[in-house]
């Protein structure tokens, strides 16, 4: 740590790429753990346009049991110290594949999200987008106030049943509303991706932070960010595809190695 400390002591473009392991400690599941969601369901199954066509309920249903669990989940020691590590350094852009929204939550201001926000709404028929608050009013299920208002057990046999009667219809064309993430075999925002290659390939300092490093096209950032000359950091548990290019590899949580690192 001292040696990476001393090198990380004056650059001025720090990127940091987090995936779904910075929120395990919050509670919410990864996807490729050992409890993550893709034991029990396969996202590349649900997490997709063919499926919600074929099954928009098992879909909103999926979505609405994860909405839940972040809605109730908060930001842990991790997101925090990333929200302080933005104000160390000049340039600093933190890339996230998370849909959790936990590092807004925790303050981080200069963040790319890079597969969208899964409290907001995607009309994937005309295209038209809603915001947090204007997907809440169009399908109040999707509401956090209304989402810590119920227990699990609620969710399942209150309003799972009347879901069916319930799901959210677009505004401008009638046709179903899903929600605002990236799918699988959907294009990722231009503009986040553009502005998340052009930061890697610049920066000096790259951590890559509890992503498993195998969805692409995220997972090209950190290599392009080596390519660049960067300093290329890993923080995760477990070894990845990525840990064997890296510079320093911290075998250990976001959350207790984050915070000891801006300290
Ligand atoms: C695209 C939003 C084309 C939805 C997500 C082969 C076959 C089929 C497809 C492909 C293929 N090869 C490439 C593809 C394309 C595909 C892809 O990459 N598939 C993978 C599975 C191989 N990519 C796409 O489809 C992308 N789109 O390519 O479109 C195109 C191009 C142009 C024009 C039109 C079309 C879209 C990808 C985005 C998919 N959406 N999420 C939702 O959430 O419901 S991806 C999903 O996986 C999440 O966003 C998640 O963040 C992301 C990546 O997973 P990770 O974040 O890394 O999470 P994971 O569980 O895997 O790992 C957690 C890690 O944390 C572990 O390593 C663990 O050890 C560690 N950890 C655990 N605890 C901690 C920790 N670390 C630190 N601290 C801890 N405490
Ligand atoms: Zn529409």
């Amino acid at each position: 740590m001292e040696r990476l400390v001393e090198l990380a002591k004056n650059p001025d473009r720090v990127v940091v790429l987090t995936g779904a392991g910075i929120s395990a400690e919050s509670g919410i599941p990864t996807f490729r753990g050992k409890d993550g969601l893709w034991n029990r369901y396969n996202p590349t199954e649900l997490a997709t346009f063919e499926a919600f066509e074929r099954d928009p309920l098992l879909v909103w249903q999926w979505y609405l049991w994860r909405m839940h669990l972040i809605a109730n989940a908060s930001p842990n020691p991790g997101h925090y110290a990333l929200a302080r590590m933005e104000r160390l350094y000049p340039s600093f852009l933190l890339v996230t594949q998370n849909v959790d929204g936990l590092h807004r939550e925790a303050g981080s201001k200069n963040i790319v999200e890079l597969h969208g926000n899964i409290f907001e709404g995607k009309c994937r028929y005309c295209g038209k987008h809603y915001s947090e608050r204007e997907f809440a009013e169009l399908f109040p299920f999707a509401d956090k106030s209304f989402l810590r208002s119920v227990t699990e057990q609620e969710l399942k046999e209150r309003v799972f049943p009347e879901l069916r009667r319930n799901l959210p219809v677009c505004k401008r064309c009638g046709e179903l509303v899903g929600p605002g993430v990236v799918w699988f075999g959907e294009e990722l925002p231009p503009a986040a991706l553009e502005s998340a290659l052009r930061a890697s390939s610049a920066a000096e300092l790259f951590f890559s932070v509890g992503t498993s490093a195998v969805v692409q096209p995220a997972a090209s950032l950190p290599l392009v960010a080596k390519r660049s000359g960067a300093i290329l950091v890993e923080v995760n548990p477990e070894e990845t595809p990525l840990s064997a290019r890296c510079d320093f590899v911290f075998r250990e949580s976001a959350a207790s190695f984050l915070p000891r690192f801006v300290e």
